[in-house]
């Protein structure tokens, strides 16, 4: 059953598209969640309010980095990234959500990071793959999802590194970082 407890803000923020997808991660992350007994009410959470940030106006973001005291290195890379770090704080202070998961589920979903916990990787992969996404590979992703969530995720991950270098975007650390990390877990011990 779908938590309702978020709906009416949602709407305010979102687009009717942006909330959809919202719901269809919302889903998916539930369904990782049982699968691999994750707790429900962080997953639930932290999907439903992970792009509440997502359609501020730009300026607005900008705004937010600064008043938040978010890095300001963020400003440096591209905007899309600025929504999950100010969607974190944006929640703490709105809705009081003090968990540690939940904030950082919100805050590195577009990015990822090294040492994700299991919730923050339902997140990340959740979002990559829910039903309405289309990316190159990403039925490989949706088929590893439901045996391994860390191969899952860095199959995510190395899709997305060669979209963003064949379009010469630069990455941020943080993507680096979770690349790297998941891969040396996934390939130990293997001959790569
Ligand atoms: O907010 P969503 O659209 O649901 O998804 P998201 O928060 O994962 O954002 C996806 C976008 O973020 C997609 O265009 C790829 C981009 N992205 C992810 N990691 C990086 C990145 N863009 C840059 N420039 N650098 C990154 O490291
Ligand atoms: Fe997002
Ligand atoms: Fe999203």
């Amino acid at each position: 059953m779908r938590n309702r407890k978020y709906d009416a803000i949602l709407k305010e923020k979102l687009t009717k598209d942006r909330y959809d997808h919202t719901i269809r991660v919302y889903e998916t992350a539930i369904q990782l969640a049982k699968k691999y007994n994750a707790p429900l009410e962080k997953v639930s959470e932290a999907a439903l309010l992970h792009d509440i940030a997502k359609c501020e106006p730009i300026e607005n973001l900008e705004e937010a980095i600064h008043a938040y005291q978010l890095p300001v290195s963020l400003l440096e890379f591209n905007e899309e990234l600025w929504h999950g770090p100010v969607g974190a704080k944006l929640v703490a202070e709105k809705f009081k959500i003090d968990d540690e998961e939940v904030f950082n589920s919100i805050y590195y979903h577009t990015t990822g990071r090294a040492n994700m916990t299991l919730v923050e990787l339902i997140i990340f992969v959740a979002d990559y793959m829910e039903p309405g996404r289309s990316f190159p590979g990403v039925e490989e992703v949706r088929e590893l999802a439901q045996k391994d969530i860390k191969q899952a995720a860095q199959k995510a991950l190395q899709n997305t590194l060669i979209f963003l270098i064949s379009k010469s975007a630069t990455i941020h650390p943080d993507t680096i970082a979770a690349y790297n990390e998941l891969t040396n877990v996934i390939t130990k011990g293997r001959d790569v």
